[in-house]
């Protein structure tokens, strides 16, 4: 039974089709949809429609932290990734959505127009420690808008709120520079993120095992929970909008 009242027009359109195309045509648009229709599943790998029928989308969905249904857009784990990209990687996305990946500033863009979502970073230390950031709400601008970052309010975690710098910049590269520094924040931190003059948040930036910053600030970092290097992190979209009946 379909519990959400909204059904896009590709999903009604394909609601139209003949049954005998089969019975796995259910094309949820994020993470929040599969969570509110299937029920309990666990966090892993799926397959979301942002872009419309013909072109499925495989994510990582967080279906277990502060009641589940979120669309992972950025992972670090390991190190195994390069995330020190070019314009083109970031705008498409790239590295391994089991593992640690970069979902692509374009799908980012559909999912921001599809709904309104709110946005979660979880975070853990060499030592065990943990934390998270949530913030109101999140959204990304088309690339003709430079893919502009807006976030809404810091709402809490332990962490603390480093993306002040970020919320409303444009996003930048080590071969597209749009931050409001006067040298390149992205070549001189090691990474691509919605950096000004640059950020106390560097999640994309070099993954250094247990660092205590004695690398120019470059390695992957949330500086209003700690400056040295983060061992975990993943960043998070969630709908704002509870598709229920
Ligand atoms: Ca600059």
């Amino acid at each position: 039974m379909l519990k959400c009242v909204q059904i896009p027009v590709f999903q009604l359109v394909v609601l139209l089709l003949p049954a005998s195309l089969g019975s796995d045509l259910y094309m949820p648009l994020d993470c929040a949809d599969i969570h509110h229709h299937e029920g309990s599943k666990p966090s892993g790998v799926y397959n979301i429609f942002p872009g419309g029928p013909n072109a499925p989308l495989k994510v990582y969905c967080d279906m277990e932290t502060d009641g589940g249904g979120w669309t992972v857009f950025q992972k670090r784990m390991d190190g195994s990734v390069n995330f020190y990209r070019s314009w083109e990687s970031y705008k498409l996305g790239f590295g391994d959505i089991a593992a640690e990946y970069w979902l692509g500033l374009d799908n980012m863009v559909l999912l921001s127009l599809r709904r309104r979502n709110e946005l979660r970073v979880d975070m853990e230390h060499w030592d065990g420690n943990k934390a998270h950031a949530q913030y109101s709400s999140f959204s990304v601008d088309p690339e003709q808008l430079d893919y502009t970052l807006h976030l809404g309010t810091y709402v809490g975690g332990e962490a603390g709120d480093a993306l002040k710098k970020p919320n409303g910049m444009k996003f930048s590269t080590y071969d597209k520079d749009q931050d409001t520094y006067d040298k390149n924040c992205a070549s001189q931190f090691m990474g691509g993120f919605w950096y000004q003059r640059c950020s106390d948040a560097n999640p994309n930036g070099l993954y250094i095992p247990d660092s205590r910053s004695p690398h120019g600030n470059v390695h992957v970092r949330w500086d209003t929970w700690s400056g040295s290097s983060v061992k975990t992190i993943s960043m998070k979209m969630r709908a704002l909008s509870k598709c229920s009946s």
